[in-house]
Parts: structure tokens; C-alpha cells; sequence
């Protein structure tokens, strides 16, 4: 059976790789640090099938000790601070997170003494400001957030280890990518999640920031699938994974109320100066030409197909509580 050791297990592509690869017939571990409140509920329907390892990124040793427990011969990069906001208000954390964790997980994995595949979890905010459109593996990068600068790094020490010391090491560099198990700060969960409530009469409206930026949106289930797809290749390489397609704040607003039989959604929209961002990323669409080609990737979910499954997912859940 192969072993792979997923980090950010508990995060949303952390639940969907995990249950993608136990399918494979994996071997899975899960990297998890300790909290006084349960972080489990995503993964919750697998935990019996899963092992948790105690661990965090910030701890060196652990990440040893936990490559010596698990003895992979995958590694998947999935934890870090991953909310943009975020990594204004707490630039030095998310460095150490986002940026130098990813040094201390190579070099756990870089000691090891037998044959390792590492995956980065890159993004497509290193392009920020772009430089060209559509943004391919080739494009400059301008990230436009720490969080942005943070996952620069992650994405250069990854190729750098790959350079130095022959590591089978690669970074996705995957464009956004939503489901039902979204955080609930992420625009489209949050627009999906007060839209059901607002048409159970649970919620007025919703307070937003910028409704023009525009994002390449797909769905985690299909990015996930790609990180493997990543790791399986006769050479480590890194990849763009996106759909191509880019829509605005606004539209994804306009399809999530249409699902719900609302047509005057501007009405229920609040603009918030507070949720304006410092520097903001204006536009992204990636071209996945490369992981089409190589690596036989495509996405299965449309953008108005991701809008109307979170929007009923949320109706669901909402309905219920
Ligand atoms: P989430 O925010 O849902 O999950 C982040 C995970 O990282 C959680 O399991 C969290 O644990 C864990 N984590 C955070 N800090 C630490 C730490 N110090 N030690 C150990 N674990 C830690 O992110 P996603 O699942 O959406 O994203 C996965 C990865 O992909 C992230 O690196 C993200 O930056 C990147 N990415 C995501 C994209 C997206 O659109 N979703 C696009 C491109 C890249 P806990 O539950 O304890 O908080
Ligand atoms: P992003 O995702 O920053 O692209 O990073 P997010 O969903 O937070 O923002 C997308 C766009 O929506 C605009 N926006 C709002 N965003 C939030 N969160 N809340 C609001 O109320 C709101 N109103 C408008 C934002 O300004 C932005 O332009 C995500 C994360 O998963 C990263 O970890 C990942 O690397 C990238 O996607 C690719």
C-alpha cells in the first residue's frame, strides 16, 4: 500500500485529498496540531480510516518525527494561513507559516533516508498584480498580500530543494478553488451560506467588499485530484491548475441568488469599506494548457455548477440547524 503524509489535513483540501487517496488504497496520515476546541469536522467521517499525527509547522521535530511515524512515500503541503485578510493584520505569522513552514517540512523530508515525492500547495495569488493574461507556469510573479509573498517563497524553496538535492518535489500553483467545506470567511462560502440563510429568513443581507474582483473559481474535489495527478509524473514539474474561465465578485453573487429564485440580489447586498483590502488583486485566469496536456488534467465542475452545489449544500445544512 503507498503512504502519503498530508499537512493541513484538516482544512478543506486536506478532507477532500484525504478521501481521495484512501480511495487509491492509501495509506493516509494527517498531520494536526494541537487546539483546545475539536478541528476534526471535516475529516470526521474518516477517522477511523486515517491516522493523526500530532505535529505543526512552526516545530521542526515534530515535522522529523512525524515523517519517522508516518514513513510516506508522499508528502502533500496543504497547512498554512491561508486567509489573504489575514496576513495584513498578522504578517510575521503568516511568514512563518506559509513561507519558512515549507522550508522546515522539506528539510524533514530532505533527511529522510528513503525515496520521498513532495507537494507544495502554491497559488495563484504569487501572481497579484499580473504580468500577463491568462497567467501560465511562465508568468512573472507580483503577489499583492504577505500571504502572496509567503507562498512566493514556498514556491521557490520548493524548486530550490528540487534543484539542490534532486528531491521529486513539485508546486502547484492552483488558481481558487471552493466546495461546501470552504471556511466561512472565503467570499464564495460566505455568499453561498448567507444567501440560503436569507432565503430561509435568517439573515437581511450580506456585507461584501470589492464586487469586481474577478477569480478563476473551481471546484476542490477536482483540484485535489491534480496534486496526485502532480506526484505520479516520471519527473517532478509544476503546474498551473485552473479552469480558464474568470468571473467577477458579482456574478457570483447574481448566479447564487438566481439558484434560490432571487433576481434583485443587489438589493441584499451591504458594501463594506472595511472588507476593502490594502492591495487588491484585481483580475486572475489561469491557463491550464500545461496540466491538460501533461498530465491529463481537467476540471469536471462548471462555475455555475460550483455556484448552485454550494448553494444547495448551505440550504441543506441551514435548514437543518
Ligand atoms: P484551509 O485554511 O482550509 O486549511 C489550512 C490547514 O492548515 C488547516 O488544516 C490548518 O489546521 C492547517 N494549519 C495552519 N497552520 C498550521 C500549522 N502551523 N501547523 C500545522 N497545520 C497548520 O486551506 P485550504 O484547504 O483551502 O488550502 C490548502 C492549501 O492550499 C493552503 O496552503 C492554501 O494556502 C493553499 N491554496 C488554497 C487555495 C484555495 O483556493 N483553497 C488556492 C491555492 C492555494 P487547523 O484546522 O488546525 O486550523
Ligand atoms: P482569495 O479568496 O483572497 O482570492 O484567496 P477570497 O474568497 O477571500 O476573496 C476573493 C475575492 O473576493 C473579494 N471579496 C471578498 N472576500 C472575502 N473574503 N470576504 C468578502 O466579504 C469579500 N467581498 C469581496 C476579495 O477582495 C477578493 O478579491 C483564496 C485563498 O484560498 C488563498 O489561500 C488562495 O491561495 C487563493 O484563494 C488562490
Amino acid at each position: 500500500m503507498p503512504r502519503a503524509l498530508v499537512t493541513g489535513i484538516t482544512g478543506q483540501d486536506g478532507s477532500y485529498l484525504a478521501e481521495f487517496l484512501l480511495d487509491k488504497g492509501y495509506d493516509v496520515y494527517g498531520l494536526i496540531r494541537r487546539s483546545s476546541v475539536v478541528t476534526d469536522q471535516r475529516i470526521r467521517h474518516l477517522i477511523d480510516r486515517v491516522e493523526l499525527i500530532d505535529g505543526d509547522l512552526l516545530d521542526q521535530l515534530s515535522l522529523i518525527k512525524a515523517m519517522r511515524t508516518a514513513r510516506p512515500d508522499e508528502v502533500y503541503n496543504l497547512a498554512a494561513q491561508s486567509f489573504v485578510p489575514t496576513s495584513w493584520g498578522q504578517p510575521v505569522l503568516t511568514g512563518e507559516f506559509t513561507a519558512l513552514g515549507v522550508t522546515k517540512m522539506l528539510e524533514a523530508v530532505r533527511v529522510a533516508d528513503w525515496p520521498v515525492r513532495f507537494y507544495q500547495a502554491s497559488s495563484s495569488e504569487m501572481f497579484g498584480k499580473v504580468q500577463e493574461v491568462p497567467q501560465t507556469e511562465n508568468t512573472p510573479f507580483y503577489p499583492r498580500s504577505p500571504y502572496g509573498v509567503a507562498k512566493v517563497y514556498g514556491h521557490w524553496i520548493t524548486v530550490n530543494y528540487r534543484e539542490s538535492y534532486n528531491l521529486y518535489a513539485c508546486s502547484g500553483i492552483l488558481f481558487n478553488h471552493e466546495s461546501p467545506r470552504r471556511g466561512l470567511e472565503f467570499a464564495p462560502r460566505k455568499i453561498a451560506r448567507a444567501v440560503a440563510r436569507i432565503k430561509l429568513g435568517k439573515q437581511m443581507e450580506i456585507r461584501l467588499g470589492n464586487l469586481d474582483a474577478r477569480r478563476d473559481w473551481g471546484f476542490a474535489g477536482d483540484y485535489v485530484r491534480a496534486m496526485w495527478m502532480m506526484l505520479q509524473q516520471d519527473a517532478p514539474d509544476d503546474y498551473v491548475i485552473a479552469t480558464g474561465e474568470t468571473h467577477s465578485v458579482a456574478e457570483f453573487c447574481e448566479l447564487a441568488f438566481r439558484r434560490v429564485g432571487i433576481d434583485n440580489w443587489r438589493d441584499y447586498i451591504v458594501i463594506d469599506p472595511a472588507l476593502l483590502r490594502p492591495a487588491e488583486v484585481d483580475l486572475l485566469i489561469g491557463d491550464p494548457t500545461k496540466a491538460r496536456e501533461k498530465l491529463g488534467w481537467q476540471p469536471e465542475v462548471s462555475f455555475e455548477g460550483l455556484v448552485n452545489l454550494m448553494v444547495d449544500a448551505d440550504l441543506a445544512m441551514e435548514a437543518q440547524s
